[in-house]
């Protein structure tokens, strides 16, 4: 499949030029638009990330936000799917021209089952938007019960909102691929920014990394492809703004996502604590950077050695928060903020905040140095002290720590 894909990939330019030619020529009149090809360019990079990956989410997320967008605006169904058939014919034409015989066959049935993905998902969307608009409702598609996030646009500004109470918002890998999805979701739609939220009852923002999905010791508890690592790691190089809007208490590797985003607005009843130290985790290298990066040595020392919470004061004070604003306030100001920001060139914004992003992870050490912490690190997590530490979150009590 990986073969399949680099071969579609190569014929990126020909595809859209092709798709956007057809589109043209049929005379759609929402697709004479300047940004049309970059639409038609987008939809056939998730029809081949989803055929690398194959994981048909990738498209069909990407179809849903179309969807949700277009009927907003009034498009019919039809005119959506437009774009959807002059990219399959594009990409029929074009791997039957230039891929060996071998391969043709295989591509055209995954370019037949990924944009299958994409139009039905356009299609739930239209249908369950239209039921709930002959309901009586706002048309817009039912959000899934399950899901742990809910991710809404308003105006020109995506908003990703946490609600698993039950688990107080816990960053396990569902929680962390849903953020990361809702993020893609948003992708290539007339989004110029992003905020992270919890939902308004809750009185935490985020308990944190999901401890009962943390390894029991012989393995790194935040390795490269940990689910929260991964949902940091997207919030940070993703190409618009992100601002964190927080309400209530923050926890762990939470406060890292939280100081991972672009801005941070909270409100007063706002508290922030790195607990590592807590459950015998030594934490990460890269984490470890974001803090340096963003707050001076010794608040980072205070926090991490204590593992005790500051509350919305004392964060303003250490800039940890842009800006503290009253409870009643919290989402006006941060909508507007947003809007400021969206309003403003997407590009040029892009730019900074990726170089940003680079020097700030710019750090280098040696390869001995390197290995020296990962030696004092696996000490730690190979510890019956982090045992001990995870044992007594899940059973409520006090850790009794041995240093051993
Ligand atoms: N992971 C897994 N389950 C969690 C959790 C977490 N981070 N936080 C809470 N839960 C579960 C908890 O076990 C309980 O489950 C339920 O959510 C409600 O929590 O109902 P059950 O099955 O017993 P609780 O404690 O009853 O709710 P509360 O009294 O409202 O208190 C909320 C807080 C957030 C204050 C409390 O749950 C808490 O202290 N959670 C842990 C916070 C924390 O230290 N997080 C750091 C996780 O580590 C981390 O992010 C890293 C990587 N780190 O620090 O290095
Ligand atoms: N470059 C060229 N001409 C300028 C100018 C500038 N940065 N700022 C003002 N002028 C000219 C303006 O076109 C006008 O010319 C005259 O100065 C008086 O300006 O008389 P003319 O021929 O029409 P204006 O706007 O009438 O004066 P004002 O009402 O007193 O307003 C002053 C300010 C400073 C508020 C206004 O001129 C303004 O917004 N200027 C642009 C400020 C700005 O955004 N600068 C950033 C430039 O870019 C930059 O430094 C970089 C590299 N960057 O941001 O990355």
């Amino acid at each position: 499949m990986d073969r399949l894909a680099a071969a579609l990939r190569s014929m990126e330019d020909r595809v859209v030029d092709e798709a956007y030619a057809a589109l043209q020529r049929r005379g759609e009149p929402h697709y004479q638009a300047g940004d049309s090809r970059q639409k038609l360019l987008e939809l056939f990079r998730r029809v081949v990330a989803s055929i690398e990956a194959h994981d048909p989410s990738t498209v069909a997320l990407y179809s849903e936000g179309i969807a949700t967008q277009r009927l907003r605006a009034g498009f019919s169904i039809a005119e959506v799917q437009a774009a959807f058939n002059v990219v399959e014919e594009a990409m029929w034409a074009s791997a039957v021209d230039v891929l060996a015989v071998d391969q043709r066959l295989q591509a055209i049935e995954a370019i037949s089952t990924y944009l299958g993905a994409g139009r039905d998902a356009l299609a739930r969307t239209y249908v369950s938007s239209m039921a709930a608009a002959s309901a009586g409702a706002t048309p817009r598609p039912k959000p899934d019960e399950r899901a742990l996030v809910v991710t809404d646009i308003l105006g020109r500004i995506g908003v990703i909102t946490m609600r698993d109470h039950t688990k107080r918002n816990a960053l396990g890998s569902r929680m962390a691929s849903e953020i990361r999805a809702a993020l893609e979701s948003l992708r290539g739609l007339d989004v110029g920014a992003v905020i992270i939220r919890s939902a308004s009852e809750l009185p935490v923002w985020s308990s944190g990394h999901d401890i009962a999905e943390l390894p029991r010791g012989r393995r790194d508890p935040l390795a490269y492809d940990d689910p929260l690592e991964q949902c940091v790691r997207a919030v940070r190089s993703y190409p618009l703004p992100i601002l964190a809007m927080i309400r209530g208490s923050v926890w762990g590797g939470a406060f890292d996502l939280v100081l991972s985003c672009d801005v941070v607005i909270a409100d007063e009843t706002a508290t922030f604590a790195i607990t590592p130290v807590n459950l015998g985790l030594p934490y990460n290298t890269t984490g470890l950077l974001h803090f340096l990066g963003r707050l001076p040595t010794n608040i980072v020392k205070e926090m991490f050695f204590t593992a005790q919470p500051i509350d919305a004061g004392q964060a303003e004070r250490w800039m940890v928060v842009n800006h503290l604003v009253p409870s009643a306030e919290l989402e006006p100001f941060t909508l507007e903020m947003a809007n400021t920001m969206a309003a403003k060139a997407p590009l040029a914004l892009a730019a900074v905040k990726e170089q940003l992003r680079v020097l700030s992870d710019y750090q280098p050490v040696a390869a001995q140095v390197y290995e020296r912490v990962q030696a004092l690190r696996r000490q730690a997590y190979d510890s019956s002290d982090y045992l001990e530490g995870l044992t007594a979150f899940i059973e409520k009590r006090s850790p009794h720590f041995r240093g051993e």
